[in-house]
């Protein structure tokens, strides 16, 4: 089974405002002053916003145009987040596994469970259990949930979806084929843009047609290709257990104001690799993959990496790799309007360095930099080129 919440941030807000309910409201950034951020981006929209064809990830710019009585509403994490524990502590008295995916979605295990839940005609089975999960959310959280039940993950993954919002799809075991067959490819998840176009100029656009293609003829495109192929005819593979355990911390940042300045530009890039370098230390990881991303004013975005010779966790070392990318793939007087850095490659053996006893000391102080941040505040300390930043960000 697979639960995923609707509109979640979105159901959030109407349930924490109920002036908002039944309005096509936008959850994006907004101001001190409660006023909406214009250069930000939709983290999420009401179903009433999404009729007028606004998707999360679009610019909010473009959202008001789409929808102009839109309502911009900022964001509460630690309402989604209350809210989330609560939907998944609800599931949680049914099923004997719950696998979180993300903040709003989770794989439920009711393996070998039949004889608590018979299926009819015995009992309700899965499907009255899914109804009591969704009216829990419903009468606990104050939100919808849709849900898909299938024997195979990828299966239950895009029932959830199919007939969101507050939905309920159950696909019988031995029909996930049948099921999939036809669904464009762009439901199955992992199947970005450019890939569905790729299957496009193929001729293949319903999962069943892509299910159909003979395997020589997928095997030749990768290991990718045949994990999706399989996923087509309903069958779970191990392209699932990636997207799950892939680990990459990233953080990007849009300006205020679009930026050719480069000390600006620098000073932005450093405080994202202080919030990066934070994160991984504080999760213990090292990681050996650097990327880097500069979107200029027409939203062209252009992104490098570097796989370092060793594995870090010191801002020290990502900074200096993260400058020499941006260098690289900024033509250095274009306007950008977002910079964003992110590490990867995690867990990889050390390398023994040289500079070891050097990079141990420098270690060692982004550390006490790090306690000194938690116990008196993001920007107890901070690298002085970051003051310039002062007025842009409240550091
Ligand atoms: P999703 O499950 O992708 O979307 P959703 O719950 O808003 O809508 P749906 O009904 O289609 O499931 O994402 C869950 C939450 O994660 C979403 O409410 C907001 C947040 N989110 C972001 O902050 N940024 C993003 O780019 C996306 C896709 C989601
Ligand atoms: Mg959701």
């Amino acid at each position: 089974m697979h639960l995923d919440l609707d509109a979640f941030f979105a159901s959030v807000e109407q349930k924490l405002n109920p002036l908002l309910k039944g309005k096509p409201i936008l959850v994006g950034r907004v101001d001190p002053h409660g006023r909406s951020v214009p250069r930000g981006v939709v983290a999420t929209c009401s179903y009433e916003a999404r009729r007028f064809g606004v998707k999360s990830g679009m610019p909010l710019f473009q959202a008001l145009k789409l929808c102009p009585r839109a309502i911009v509403v900022g964001g509460h994490y630690e309402e989604y987040i209350k809210a989330s524990d609560q939907v998944f502590s609800i599931c949680a008295r049914y099923a004997p596994e719950v696998e979180q995916i993300g903040i709003d979605e989770a794989f439920l295990d009711f393996s070998h469970t039949e004889w608590i839940y018979p299926e009819p005609p015995a009992g309700g089975g899965l499907i009255e259990i899914a109804r009591k999960i969704k009216e829990g959310v419903k009468r606990e959280v104050g939100i919808t949930a849709s849900v898909g039940i299938a024997a195979t993950k990828v299966c239950a993954k895009v029932a959830s979806d199919y007939q969101k919002p507050d939905g309920l799809t159950y696909v019988p075991a031995g029909r996930e084929k049948e099921f999939l067959a036809p669904l464009p490819i762009a439901d199955l998840p992992g199947i970005g843009r450019k890939m569905e176009e790729y299957f496009h100029r193929l001729g293949v656009k319903t999962l069943g047609e892509l299910a159909n293609v003979p395997f020589e003829k997928i095997e030749v495109y990768g290991k990718f290709a045949i994990n999706l192929w399989e996923a087509a005819s309903g069958v779970d593979n191990i392209w699932f257990v990636p997207r799950v355990e892939a680990k990459s911390v990233s953080h990007s940042e849009t300006f205020a104001k679009n930026s050719a300045d480069i000390k600006f530009i620098l000073a932005m890039l450093q405080k994202l690799v202080e919030e990066v370098g934070t994160e991984i230390r504080k999760e213990g990881y090292t990681g050996r993959c650097v990327h880097v991303t500069a979107r200029y004013r027409d939203f062209r975005t252009v992104s490098h990496q570097r796989v370092l010779p060793y594995s870090t966790s010191c801002t020290k070392e990502i900074y200096e790799a993260a400058e020499v990318l941006l260098k690289e793939l900024w033509d250095g007087y274009t306007p950008l309007r977002l910079v964003g850095i992110g590490m990867s490659q995690f867990g990889e053996t050390v390398q023994p360095s040289l500079f070891d006893e050097a990079r141990e000391k420098r270690l060692n102080l982004e550390k006490r930099i790090d306690q000194l941040c938690e116990k008196f505040g993001e920007g107890a300390v901070v690298p002085a080129a970051l003051i310039r930043l002062g007025k842009v960000k409240n550091l």
